[in-house]
C-alpha cells in the first residue's frame, strides 16, 4: 500500500483506525439488509439510557463536574444499599480524562512550536541515520522519540523549569531511548555542536561525541539521571520526589513547587520496579511527582498488550494505588465527532478494541478505518459520514496533539494531594511512514532509504531539496530565525536549559578527628561487633555540629537486626505525617518515634526503594546543591545480589555515600542459611569502577575508612562511594596498632607480627573481617604446635589491592622506558617470607585475584558453595576457613616447599580433628 504522505505534509496527522475483526459479533445483520445496534442483554431501552445521560449533561452544565461527581457517588451508594452488586472497576471509559470543554487555552504559538518540533524530529533522525552510515550497526533509536516528540516539546516549551539561583528547578527523567530527540533539541538550542551530534554513540572520537543514552558519568554537565535500564527511573523518581519532601520537612531546603517528571515507555511498565513503589507515592501525597507514560502500545518485539489494553490496565493499577490518572487518548479532530455522539456509542466503541487491533489501524487506510472501526454500527458510520477517508486517516491521537498534552500537563502540575500519571496514546515511529510507523520492527529502525527520507522530510516540512535530503544533513535555522528566537525565549522564560547537571553544594570543612578518635582506641576488652561499633560511630556523627544534620540513615526494616533501635527516638523516623498514634512502646526508652522532621529513612522491606533513597540523598549535592551523606545499611546478601543494577546506576550518577552490608560473611552470620549468608558481595562489588569496597575486622579500621571517605567525598568532592561490610560477631576491639591508617586505606597492613624471629619455618597469614581472628588463632597454633612463625595481615580491601596492582601494571606497560613502579601489595610483602595463606568469608577468587602480584604462591581459603543454617564454628569447619584449616593450609604450603615432611601434615590433620573425607562444601 502506498503510504506516501506528502499530501499531508506539515500536518501532524495520523491514522487512527480501529481494526475490528471481520467476524465481529458487534455487527448484526438483521436480515433485512439494514443494521441495528446489538440488543442489550437486559432489554434496556435506548431511550431510557438517553434520558439518564441527558440528565447528567444538564447537571454538568448547570452545576459543574463536582456536583455531577457527588450525584454519581450518591447514586452508587444508593445502588449498593439497594442490594445492587456493582462490579469493581478502577477504570474510566476509553476516553480523554479532560473533556474538550474543560481544555485550557493553549498559550503558545502552536504553528511555530510544530515547526521547531519538526526540526528536532529531523535532527534526531539524522543523527541516528548518519551514525549508522558511518559505522554499521552502531545502533540508536528513531521510533521512540518519534512517538514522544510532542510529549517532550510541550514540556520544554511550557513546563520544565530550569535550576536558577532563586529556584531549585524541576527534575526530569528522560526515557533513555528518546535521547536522540533530547540531543537534537540541545543542538537547536546551540548547546551541542554539530560535531558532537555527528559523533552520536562515538564519544571516543576527537572532539568527543554523545553517549548513546543518558549517562551522567559520561556527560556530567548534561545528563542528571541514568534511565536506560528500564524500570529504574520510575522507582528513582518516586524516591526522588519523596526525598525532596524529606529535605523540606527537615528544613534543609525551602519548600517549593518544583516537580519531578518521569517519562517512561508503556513496555517499561512491565518491569517490576516500575510500578513497585507507586503506593508509596500516593501514601506520601507526592503531588510534586508526574509520570508521563508514552503509550505507543509497542515495545521492542511487538505490541505491549496485543490482546488487551495497556492503557486501561495501567489506569486501574494507578487509580487503585491512589494516583490522579489523566488519559490523553484522542486528539482534537475527534472532538466534533464525539460531540455528535450523543448516545455515547463512540466511546463505547473505543473501549472495545484490543491494542493489537489499534496498532493495525495505524498502518491502514482511511477506508479501512471507516469499515472496521466505525462500520460496526450504522450510527457510528453516520457520525463520520461527512468526513472523507483521508480525514479519517488524519484523526490524531492525544499524545500527538499539543493542546491535549498541554491540558494534561497543566492539570497535573496543578493537582494537589496526589501524584499524577499521564497515559498518553501515541504511535511508535510516528512520521516514519513505510519506514516503520506502527510496525513491529520499528523499534530497531536505524536506516532509511532515499525515498523514505524524502517522505519524512516532506511530511515535516524540512527545507531540504530531494538531493540534499538524502545526505541527511543536520539542519539548524539561522540564529535570528523566528524558530530559534522562539525556542530561546521559551527556555529563558523557564529559567534556562534542561537537562543541565551542575554541582553547587558547600563542601564540609572540618576534619572530624575528635569524632573518630574514640574508635581508634579499642573497646577495652568489651565484646562488640563491627556493626555495633559502626552504630556507635553513626550516633556520634548524627550529633556532629557540622555534618550531623546532613546524615541520612537509611534502613529497610532491619534497624533492630543492626542494633540501631536506639536511634529511633534520638534521631526520629521520618514520616511526612508525623505520628498520628501513640506507639505501643511509648513507655520505653527506645520507642518507635515517627516525626515530620525525623532523620532516619525507615523504608520497610524494599532494598530497591532504599537504594533509590540512597541515590537521591547521595546525588543531592548536584540535584539540590545539598551535601547529604547517606548511610544505607542492609542485609549484605540482599544488596549487590538483589539490586546491583541500581548500584550501577548510582555509580553512573556519581552518587556519594556509604553502603553498609550488615550481617556479612558467609560463616559469620550464623543460623540464617543459604539465602542469607553472603560470601558474594565483595566479588559483586568489583566491577563498579568508582566504588571502594572494604571488609574491615575492627572498629578502628571502620573509623579510618569512614573518616577518609567523608573527607574524599564531602570535602574534596570526589565522585566515589563506599561499600563496607559489617559483621555481627562480638569480640574485643583492639586499639589501632600504630600508624596503620595508610595500610587500612590501601587495602592491607601487618596487624600482628610473629614474636619468634628465629624460626626457619615462616608464614604470612592474610585474613579479613571476622576471619582475621581465625588467622590470629592459627598464628598461635602454628607457633605453639608446629614451630612456625607466622605474621598476620589484615586485608581490608582486596578490591583496592587489585585495582592498584592492575593500574600499576598498566602504567608500566605504557611506559617501558621508565623505572617500573611496584604495586602496593608487592611492595608491602617484599620482605615477607614463608608460606602464604589467605582466608576470607567470601569466595576464594577474592584473594585469588591478587595472587599474581604476590611475591610467592598463595593458598586460598574461602566460602565457595551453598551455606547451611548452622552455628559459626560449624560453618567455618564446613567451609574450611577456620583456624584449623588455616593451620593445615600453612603446613601443606611448607610441605610443598620441602620445608616439612608430609607425615607432619598427616599428623596435623588428625590432631586438628579434620576429616579428610568430609564433603566438599563447594558442591554439597
Ligand atoms: C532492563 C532493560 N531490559 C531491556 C532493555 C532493552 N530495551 C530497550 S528499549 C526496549 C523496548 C521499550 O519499549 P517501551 O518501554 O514501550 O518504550 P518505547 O520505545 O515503545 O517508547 C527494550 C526491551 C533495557 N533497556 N532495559
Ligand atoms: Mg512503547
Amino acid at each position: 500500500m502506498n503510504r506516501d504522505r506528502s499530501d499531508v505534509m506539515n500536518n501532524e496527522t495520523t491514522t487512527v483506525n480501529n481494526g475490528i475483526t471481520e467476524n465481529s459479533s458487534a455487527i448484526v445483520d438483521n436480515g433485512a439488509g439494514t443494521y441495528s445496534s446489538p440488543q442489550s442483554p437486559h432489554g434496556l431501552d435506548d431511550l431510557e439510557v438517553q434520558e439518564w445521560l441527558e440528565s447528567l449533561d444538564s447537571v454538568l452544565e448547570s452545576s459543574g463536574p463536582e456536583v455531577a461527581t457527588e450525584i454519581l457517588e450518591r447514586l452508587r451508594a444508593h445502588a449498593t444499599v439497594s442490594g445492587i452488586d456493582l462490579p469493581f472497576t478502577a477504570n474510566t471509559p476509553y476516553a480523554n480524562t479532560i473533556p474538550n470543554r474543560l481544555e485550557p487555552l493553549f498559550p503558545g504559538d502552536q504553528e511555530l512550536e510544530r515547526r521547531i518540533k519538526s526540526l528536532i524530529r529531523w535532527n534526531a533522525l539524522a543523527m541516528v541515520v548518519r551514525a549508522n552510515r558511518v559505522e554499521h550497526n552502531i545502533g540508536g533509536h528513531i521510533s521512540t522519540y518519534a512517538s514522544a516528540a510532542t510529549l517532550y516539546e510541550v514540556g520544554f516549551n511550557h513546563f520544565f523549569r530550569a535550576r536558577t539561583p532563586e529556584f531549585e528547578g524541576d527534575t526530569v527523567y528522560f526515557q533513555g531511548h528518546a535521547a536522540p530527540g533530547i540531543y537534537a533539541r540541545a543542538f537547536l538550542e546551540g548547546r551541542i555542536s554539530p560535531q558532537k551530534l555527528e559523533n552520536f554513540r562515538r564519544e571516543l572520537k576527537p572532539g568527543g561525541g554523545l553517549s548513546s543514552y543518558p549517562h551522567p558519568w559520561l556527560m556530567p554537565d548534561f545528563w542528571e539521571f541514568p534511565t536506560v535500564s528500564m524500570g529504574l527511573s520510575p522507582l528513582m523518581a518516586i524516591y526522588q520526589a519523596r526525598f525532596s519532601r524529606y529535605l523540606e520537612n527537615r528544613s534543609l531546603k525551602p519548600a517549593t513547587d518544583a516537580k519531578i517528571w518521569a517519562f517512561l515507555g508503556d513496555g517499561e511498565t512491565d518491569e517490576p520496579e516500575s510500578l513497585g513503589a507507586i503506593t508509596l507515592a500516593s501514601r506520601e501525597k507526592l503531588d510534586n511527582l508526574i509520570f508521563v507514560v508514552n503509550c505507543n502500545l509497542q515495545r521492542l518485539d511487538g505490541p505491549v498488550r496485543g490482546n488487551g489494553q495497556i492503557i486501561q490496565e495501567l489506569e486501574s493499577a494507578f487509580r487503585g494505588a491512589g494516583w490522579n490518572v489523566i488519559k490523553v487518548l484522542w486528539g482534537s479532530e475527534w472532538d466534533p465527532i464525539l460531540e455528535r455522539d450523543t448516545e455515547g456509542l463512540l466511546v463505547k466503541r473505543m473501549g472495545e478494541l484490543v491494542d493489537g487491533e489499534y496498532q493495525k489501524l495505524v498502518v491502514e487506510s482511511g477506508a479501512y478505518v471507516r469499515q472496521h472501526f466505525f462500520g460496526t454500527d450504522p450510527r457510528l458510520l453516520q457520525l463520520v459520514e461527512p468526513l472523507p477517508d483521508e480525514a479519517l486517516r488524519r484523526l490524531r491521537l492525544g499524545g500527538h496533539d499539543p493542546r491535549k498534552v498541554y491540558a494534561a500537563y497543566k492539570a497535573a502540575v496543578e493537582h494537589k494531594g496526589r501524584p499524577t500519571v499521564i497515559l498518553a496514546r501515541t504511535i511508535k515511529g510516528y512520521g516514519l511512514g513505510e519506514a516503520g510507523e506502527g510496525k513491529n520492527v520499528t523499534h530497531q529502525q536505524k536506516k532509511l532509504n532515499e525515498e523514505e527520507l524524502q517522505v519524512f522530510r516532506s511530511r515535516f516540512g524540512i527545507p531540504l531539496n530531494d538531493q540534499d535530503c538524502i545526505e541527511v544533513p543536520f539542519y539548524r535555522p539561522a540564529e535570528d530565525s523566528i524558530e530559534i528566537q522562539y525556542l530561546r525565549a521559551r527556555r529563558e522564560a523557564l529559567g534556562g536549559y534542561v537537562p543541565t547537571r551542575s554541582v553547587r553544594s558547600q563542601p564540609l570543612v572540618a576534619d572530624h578527628d575528635e569524632l573518630f578518635k574514640e574508635f581508634f582506641e579499642g573497646s577495652e576488652g568489651r565484646e562488640v561487633s563491627t556493626t555495633m561499633a559502626y552504630v556507635g560511630m553513626l550516633r556520634k556523627m548524627l550529633r556532629d555540629p557540622e555534618m550531623g544534620k546532613l546524615i541520612v540513615p537509611i534502613v529497610p526494616d532491619e534497624a533492630r537486626t543492626f542494633g540501631m533501635e536506639s536511634l529511633f527516638r534520638t534521631a526520629g523516623i521520618y514520616s511526612s505525617s508525623g505520628q498520628k498514634y501513640q506507639p505501643v512502646d511509648v513507655n520505653t526508652l527506645m520507642y518507635y518515634k515517627e516525626a515530620k522532621d525525623g532523620q532516619i529513612l525507615e523504608e520497610g522491606i524494599t532494598e530497591a526503594g532504599s537504594m533509590a533513597s540512597f541515590i537521591a540523598a547521595g546525588s543531592a549535592y548536584a540535584t539540590h546543591g545539598i551535601n547529604t551523606i547517606p548511610f544505607f545499611i542492609y542485609y549484605s546478601m540482599f544488596g549487590f545480589q538483589r539490586i546491583a543494577d541500581f548500584i550501577w546506576a548510582a555509580a553512573d550518577m556519581r552518587t556519594r555515600g556509604f553502603l553498609l552490608g550488615g550481617t556479612a560473611g558467609r560463616t559469620t552470620l550464623s543460623g540464617e542459611g543459604l539465602q542469607h549468608q553472603d560470601g558474594n558481595s565483595h566479588v559483586l562489588a568489583l566491577p563498579v569502577p568508582n566504588l571502594l569496597a572494604y571488609d574491615p575486622a575492627f572498629a578502628y579500621e571502620i573509623a579510618v575508612i569512614i573518616q577518609d571517605g567523608i573527607r574524599r567525598m564531602y570535602k574534596e568532592g570526589e565522585n566515589i562511594f563506599y561499600y563496607i561490610t559489617l559483621m555481627n560477631e562480638p569480640y574485643a576491639m583492639p586499639p589501632m596498632p600504630g600508624d596503620v591508617k595508610d595500610g587500612i586505606l590501601h587495602g592491607m597492613y601487618k596487624f600482628r607480627a610473629s614474636e619468634n624471629k628465629k624460626s626457619k619455618l615462616r608464614a604470612q597469614l592474610f585474613g579479613s573481617g571476622s576471619i582475621l581472628r581465625e588467622a590470629l588463632q592459627a598464628q598461635d597454633i602454628l607457633a605453639e604446635k608446629y614451630g612456625v612463625a607466622a605474621d598476620v595481615w589484615s586485608v581490608t580491601s582486596y578490591k583496592a589491592l587489585y585495582t592498584d596492582a592492575v593500574e600499576t601494571e598498566r602504567w608500566n606497560r605504557l611506559h617501558p622506558g621508565e623505572k617500573p613502579r611496584t604495586p602496593y601489595v608487592t611492595q608491602t610483602l617484599a620482605d615477607a617470607s614463608g608460606a602464604f595463606v589467605a582466608a576470607t568469608d567470601y569466595i576464594k577468587t577474592l584473594p585469588g585475584m591478587i595472587s599474581k602480584w604476590m611475591p610467592r604462591r598463595m593458598a586460598m581459603l574461602g566460602t565457595d558453595g551453598f551455606g547451611r543454617s548452622e552455628g559459626r564454628q560449624s560453618l567455618r569447619d564446613f567451609f574450611e576457613v577456620d583456624a584449623r584449616f588455616i593451620t593445615l593450609a600453612t603446613l601443606h604450603e611448607l610441605q610443598q616447599d620441602g620445608k616439612i615432611e608430609p607425615k607432619v601434615v598427616t599428623q596435623a590433620i588428625k590432631d586438628l580433628g579434620i576429616d579428610p573425607e568430609k564433603p566438599n562444601p563447594v558442591i554439597s
